[in-house]
């Protein structure tokens, strides 16, 4: 019920209005590849496991990937290479994911973004982060992971602004994201841990910075912490 009123507020946000315009824009003008698709065009709501104990925290929407199909990481490069390493791993039930109707489910991990509106060049604004940061707040209460994954610099940042926010105690300054990266943050007797990963960007996975193993080693790593 609280994830769902947390969706429900997420798809009708109108916040931004540069990230409202370049979604609906984005939509609208459909890539040859995507021509008879009809875009969502939407902000994105997490996907995967209400109890998860490992949530991964992305940048924002794709353009032609989750702005297209309405799923987190779904439809686009990035998501195939995801998916597929949480499937190799045992939290996905199918390697892939294609469409929100493709029965993909995850079990013990999530899916988020501390942006929920395509971005243009995937740049979101200082502005625009933390306008947006409040969804994010909601979710960790909500979920209340024990571990992050943390895909790239600017989810790394907007986690441990987020964090702070809600009262967790984040040194200053703050931690530096990199691969490989583990930080642990508390919150009374909560612990929280953040492991920094390379984003799945074709930009990375395409030149070989993450490869697949990278990745399978990250969650197999999330997946320990999150037994304990
Ligand atoms: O209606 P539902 O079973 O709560 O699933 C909503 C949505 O979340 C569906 O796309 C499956 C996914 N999901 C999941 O991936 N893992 C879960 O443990 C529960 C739901
Ligand atoms: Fe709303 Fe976030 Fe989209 Fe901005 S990025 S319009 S705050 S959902």
């Amino acid at each position: 019920p609280a994830l769902a009123s947390l969706d429900a507020d997420v798809v009708e946000c109108r916040r931004c209005p540069r990230l409202v315009a370049w979604r609906e824009q984005v939509g609208r003008e459909r890539r040859a590849a995507f021509r008879d698709e009809t875009y969502w065009a939407r902000p994105v709501p997490g996907f995967g496991d209400a109890a998860a104990r490992i949530l991964v925290v992305g940048l924002a929407p794709a353009a032609h990937g989750a702005n297209r199909t309405g799923r987190m990481f779904t439809g686009d490069r990035s998501g195939d290479f995801l998916f597929a390493a949480m499937h190799r791993v045992g939290l996905a039930n199918q390697p892939t994911s294609v469409s929100a109707d493709d029965g993909l489910r995850l079990t013990g991990i999530r899916a988020t973004a501390p942006v929920r509106c395509a971005p243009p060049a995937n740049k979101p604004t200082p502005d625009e982060r933390r306008a947006c940061a409040p969804f994010l707040a909601r979710e960790l209460e909500i979920v209340d992971p024990r571990v992050a994954v943390v895909l790239g610099a600017f989810g790394w940042a907007a986690l441990l602004d987020t964090l702070r926010d809600l009262g967790w105690a984040v040194p200053r300054p703050a931690p530096r994201f990199g691969h490989g990266a583990e930080v642990v943050v508390h919150r009374g007797p909560r612990t929280l841990t953040l492991l920094g990963c390379f984003h799945v960007s074709q930009q990375n996975t395409f030149t070989g910075r993450l490869t697949p193993d990278m990745l399978d080693d990250v969650l197999r790593r999330a997946q320990d912490l999150a037994r304990d």
